[in-house]
């Protein structure tokens, strides 16, 4: 659960770190599941075993589920919880640079695209191995403030997109440093990146999207939705079940 001050800090900055909150019972799993997959090759992302596993894969839905997690959740986003995308990111030393970007224009398939990421600290996590960084209150208004199409390659998109340094101030940028088990929360609205590992520390990570349920999601052949707290309206969504 949030703290009346944590959810007050969310609604205000964007975001909001939660230290301690993934016991080693949750995160074992998931880090068992990243060693045995990181290194299949696959073309299409849909074949990215670290990209949605929580559909089949136990370990990593049960890391989604967490009632702790889940709580904190729904203190910023109400009962009624849908899972979205999950995705481990996987920055090994070397690894590539996030470009400064918001969540929420990324996703054509969900409106409105007000969404909760929850980033769940695999590794410790510092400014030497690339940890997260955002810009506080950059949410505000939630305001799509225009990515363009980038060259530079990127740790989640293949085509990425990055926001001028003109629609934001990066002076103002704010390092994430977290311990594993640490949990930050962001909107999908936030301006946020990181840079590249330049350690010989892994920096990974579980990134969890959650919306309402009062979304409407527009249902495609290769993503699947799960309502995993509350209820929803009828209202044309298409949820599934763990393992279905
Ligand atoms: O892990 C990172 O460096 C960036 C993660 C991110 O952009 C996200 O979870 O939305």
């Amino acid at each position: 659960m949030l703290t009346e001050d944590q959810v007050r800090d969310y609604v205000e900055h964007g975001f909001v770190t939660v230290p301690n909150l993934m016991p080693e019972s949750v995160l074992a799993p998931v880090e068992a599941y990243l060693l045995r997959n990181q290194d299949v090759t696959w073309s299409h992302k849909n074949d990215d075993p670290l990209r949605e596993a929580h559909y089949r894969h136990r370990e990593v839905w049960d890391a989604c589920t967490f009632p702790p997690l889940l709580d904190c959740v729904e203190a910023l986003l109400g009962p009624n919880l849908v899972l979205l995308y999950a995705h481990i990111l996987n920055k090994r030393p070397g690894g590539l640079r996030v470009a400064w970007h918001q969540d929420g224009p990324y996703w054509g398939r969900v409106e409105p695209k007000i969404a909760v990421t929850a980033w769940v600290a695999l590794d410790d996590s510092t400014p030497e191995n690339g940890c997260m960084r955002v810009i506080p209150g950059s949410h505000s208004g939630h305001r799509d403030l225009g990515q363009r199409p980038v060259a530079e390659p990127d740790l989640i998109q293949s085509q990425p997109f990055e926001l001028p340094a003109e629609v934001f101030d990066p002076s103002r940028a704010v390092d994430l440093s977290m311990r594993r088990g640490d949990v930050s929360f962001h909107d999908s609205y936030l301006v946020h990146g990181s840079e590249p590992n330049r350690s010989d520390r892994r920096r990974a990570a579980l990134t969890i999207r959650y919306v309402p349920p009062s979304t409407r999601i527009t249902h495609t052949s290769d993503r699947r939705q799960f309502l995993v707290r509350g209820e929803a309206p009828e209202n044309g969504n298409v949820y599934f079940e763990f393992g279905a």
